[in-house]
């Protein structure tokens, strides 16, 4: 199995996830900024020519984030970080479908669409006037699920998951790219802090 690992969030979720998992995996470093990954020799492993990207033993490709973690997730010894049961496996992907629609869609689209869109232009369709729209419906979403956190040390209650793992790097990302978190939100503040004392957030 071979990672095709980059900067960039959606490559840091499965990079903390396989350190919080403890899997040794090989990794293949692609260039993002120099847009190494939209470049032919690339889009042969990945047609989507995004990052990151799993390939199996049998050269099979599997790609989308939470995809390659529920893989490893499944064929990986040792603890779920999805659940042990159907019943915690659904409040797990529950969360994950929130935190892919309502956090990491809109912040990275925001993000494309002004700071990004240098970088993004070129690569695909870009919508600037949507951006300040979009980045206010992260702060809406983070503003509902700081009321839904209250008395909860992680997303899905008392366990941690991959939608903390997922929800983290988007929250951590938006720091760096003009999205920061509002301190105010007292409950997400705190669950931040949990997470960015976690040794895997710097994989
Ligand atoms: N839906 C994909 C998103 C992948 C994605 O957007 N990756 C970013 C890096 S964080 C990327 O490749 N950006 C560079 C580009 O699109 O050229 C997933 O879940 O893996």
């Amino acid at each position: 199995m071979k990672l095709f690992n980059s900067v960039g969030p959606n490559p840091q979720t499965v990079r903390t996830f396989v350190a919080e998992r403890g899997i040794q995996l090989d990794m293949a470093d692609v260039d993002l900024m120099g847009g190494e990954n939209r470049k032919q020799a690339y889009l042969k492993i990945n047609p989507a020519g995004q990052m990151p990207a799993l390939i199996l033993e049998d050269g099979s490709l599997i790609t989308e984030i939470t995809a390659i973690c529920e893989y490893l997730d499944e064929t990986q010894p040792g603890d779920s970080l999805i659940g042990a049961t159907p019943e915690e496996r659904a409040q797990t992907r529950r969360w994950m479908r929130w935190v892919d629609l309502e956090v990491v869609d809109p912040m990275t689209r925001g993000f494309r669409y002004s700071e990004g869109l240098p970088l993004f232009q070129d690569r695909m369709p870009c919508f600037p006037d949507a951006a300040p729209g979009l980045k206010e419906c992260v702060q809406v979403a983070l503003q509902w699920l700081d009321e839904q956190m209250a008395g909860k040390t992680w997303i899905v209650g008392d366990r941690f998951t991959l939608a903390d793992i997922l929800l983290y790097s988007f929250v951590a990302f938006g720091e760096q790219v003009g999205q920061p978190l509002d301190r105010e939100l007292k409950n997400v503040s705190a669950w931040f802090d949990r997470m960015s004392a976690r040794e895997s957030v710097k994989a």
